[in-house]
């Protein structure tokens, strides 16, 4: 059976488990603490960077979610997650990269980040530019680039909907808003769904990792 390496808080990690859970592929969950247990000899032979998620199917070892979502979608198709049309293709790409690479990084200042600082000023901005960059690629579509769920869905689902912890309002994004409630209703959402408790224990290890002297 297919093994998922992962530690349930992590945006990264979840985006995996959804994809499992939106497509019905059984699944040996593997939990890391992420206290050290990631770098313990047996993890490191698996993923010498020692990060999650992780996935071995069938003997073949996969790290990066995104190339992970990828080989799910390849080896499970049912029911697709990505469109093959080039333009709907692309804005699944575009969304997954933009998530990766402009947002899911400044939402880290935001948590470890005194309110008062230029840093926090500035993250708050930039992850303004991607929803409005978002809510025009969304346009009237239910989902990123299909009528229906998408990898780029999965992706930007884990990060968007969190972000009024996090002290950015989505009510002045209402089609980002509309959209994360439509996430909100799928089963899958509601089984990963990070408890305001558990969010407080993600943010204070996220600022324990910013203090640790390096
Ligand atoms: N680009 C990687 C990021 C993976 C990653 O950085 N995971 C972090 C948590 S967000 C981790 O496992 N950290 C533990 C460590 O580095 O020791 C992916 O998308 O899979």
């Amino acid at each position: 059976m297919l093994k998922f390496y992962y530690a349930p808080l992590l945006p990264v990690a979840r985006r995996v488990r959804l994809a499992l859970l939106e497509k019905g592929i059984a699944f040996e969950p593997v939990l890391l603490s992420l206290d050290g247990d990631q770098l313990q000899p047996e993890f490191l032979e698996i993923n010498p960077f020692h990060h999650v998620p992780v996935v071995v199917d069938d003997g073949f070892r996969i790290v990066e979610s995104l190339a992970i979502l990828d080989y799910l979608e390849a080896k499970y198709p049912t029911p697709t997650l990505l469109p093959t049309q080039p333009e709907a293709l692309a804005t699944v790409r575009m969304v997954e990269m933009v998530t990766a690479n402009e947002l899911f990084p400044q939402t880290i200042p935001l948590i470890y980040e005194n309110e008062e600082s230029p840093t926090f000023a500035q993250a708050k901005q930039h992850i303004d530019k991607v929803l409005e960059f978002f809510t025009q690629v969304l346009g009237d579509s239910p989902y990123f680039g299909s009528e229906q769920l998408t990898l780029a869905d999965i992706v930007a689902g884990t990060v968007v909907p969190s972000l009024p912890r996090l002290g950015i309002n989505l009510n002045d994004y209402p089609k980002l808003h509309d959209w994360c409630g439509r996430l909100m209703q799928r089963e899958a959402w509601q089984k990963t769904d990070v408890s305001a408790e558990d969010f407080e224990q993600f943010k204070r290890k996220v600022r324990a990792f910013f203090s640790e002297p390096t």
